[in-house]
């Protein structure tokens, strides 16, 4: 087990669409797994998508209980929404833009198709604070953060603070 680096905005790695997984079985892509909900837990976060350690690969973990209750972890492989209901606006934020949180409207409710872990195929129905967390993990699949969803006020602002921040930290 081992603690992944993170990559951060604006690297190119997470404007990626990453790749389908074909090597499920493999035991290289299980210690990937493994490593990256350890990654997750150290964090902390509630979600990790492998872009954002710098695999380009469509796979990504969530807990919501940040290991409180053992069940609660999902390992999604290839996942895919099939359908969403309502919409919701809630704080979000991200590993890979640390210290910046911004309102995100999102469908409020999803159907997920994914492979787990081993390839099985499976489906599950998530609302509230999972439903978002998957939502934000499968936009990492495809390139896309959650300061996308900003509108394009919003955005600019954040560029200019973010840049900021950055140049902050080299000075201080
Ligand atoms: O830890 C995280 N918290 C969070 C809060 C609201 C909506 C989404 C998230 S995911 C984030 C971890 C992360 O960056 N995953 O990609
Ligand atoms: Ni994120």
């Amino acid at each position: 087990m081992a603690i992944l680096k993170i990559y951060t905005y604006p690297d190119e790695v997470l404007r990626r669409r990453a790749e389908p997984v074909e090597d499920g079985g493999d035991s290289a892509f299980q210690e990937l797994i493994s490593d990256m909900v350890e990654t997750m837990y150290d964090a902390p976060g509630i979600g990790l998508a492998a872009p954002q350690v710098g695999v380009s690969k469509r796979l990504c973990v969530v807990d919501i209980t940040s290991g409180e209750d053992p069940g609660a972890l999902l390992v999604l492989v290839n996942p895919e929404i099939t359908e969403t209901w309502e919409k919701d606006t809630r704080e979000e934020g991200c590993l890979s833009v640390p210290g910046f949180f911004y309102e995100v409207t999102r469908p409020s409710r999803i159907s997920v198709r994914f492979q787990d872990r081993h390839g099985q195929p499976a489906e599950l129905l998530a609302e509230g604070l999972l439903a978002r967390a998957i939502q934000h993990e499968i936009d990492h699949l495809n390139g896309v953060l959650f300061v996308d969803r900003l509108g394009l006020v919003k955005k600019e602002l954040f560029k200019r603070r973010y840049r900021q921040n950055l140049s902050e930290a080299v000075v201080s």
